[in-house]
């Protein structure tokens, strides 16, 4: 009698997460052309946390930048869009939630890539989480 009660707990409990996928997943990501000797790249990335644990992005890497950061924008005191770098608390992910980057918001920057991105090309860009480690995403360079 007892087993049985454990195991419909246990059914309940896999069922009230059903809604997630249990990943977590790039599920779009963009890089605008840049023009010859430009000093900087910007690439968008759409993430979603479909796992139960809360987890953050920690960085973003590739070969075709010598140094990437991750920017949050925002508008000085005399109407300035400036850059900075983003705080611990922009870059968390909760569980079941998502995280949109869009132009004028948060952003990762490429900081003085040694070649223009040109469209059509591909960016093999290596993402990092606090909790669910490394994935590899190919980032189409494309004008949106
Ligand atoms: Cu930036």
């Amino acid at each position: 009698m007892r087993l049985r009660i454990v195991i419909i707990v246990a059914a309940l409990a896999v069922a009230s997460c059903s809604n997630l996928s249990g990943v977590v997943e790039i599920t779009d990501s963009w890089a605008p052309t840049t023009p010859p000797r430009a000093q900087a790249a910007v690439i968008y990335l759409t993430i979603d946390n479909g796992t139960e644990v809360d987890d953050r992005l920690v960085s973003v890497s590739s070969d075709r930048c010598n140094t990437i950061e991750l920017h949050a924008t925002q508008i000085d005191e005399e109407r300035i869009m400036r850059m900075r770098l983003a705080e611990p608390e922009l870059l968390e992910i909760g569980s079941g939630e998502s995280l949109e980057m869009v132009p004028g918001g948060l952003h990762v920057m490429c900081i003085n890539p040694p070649t223009p991105f040109a469209a059509g090309e591909v960016l093999d860009l290596t993402v990092t989480f606090a909790q669910a480690g490394s994935i590899e995403v190919a980032t189409p360079i494309e004008n949106r």
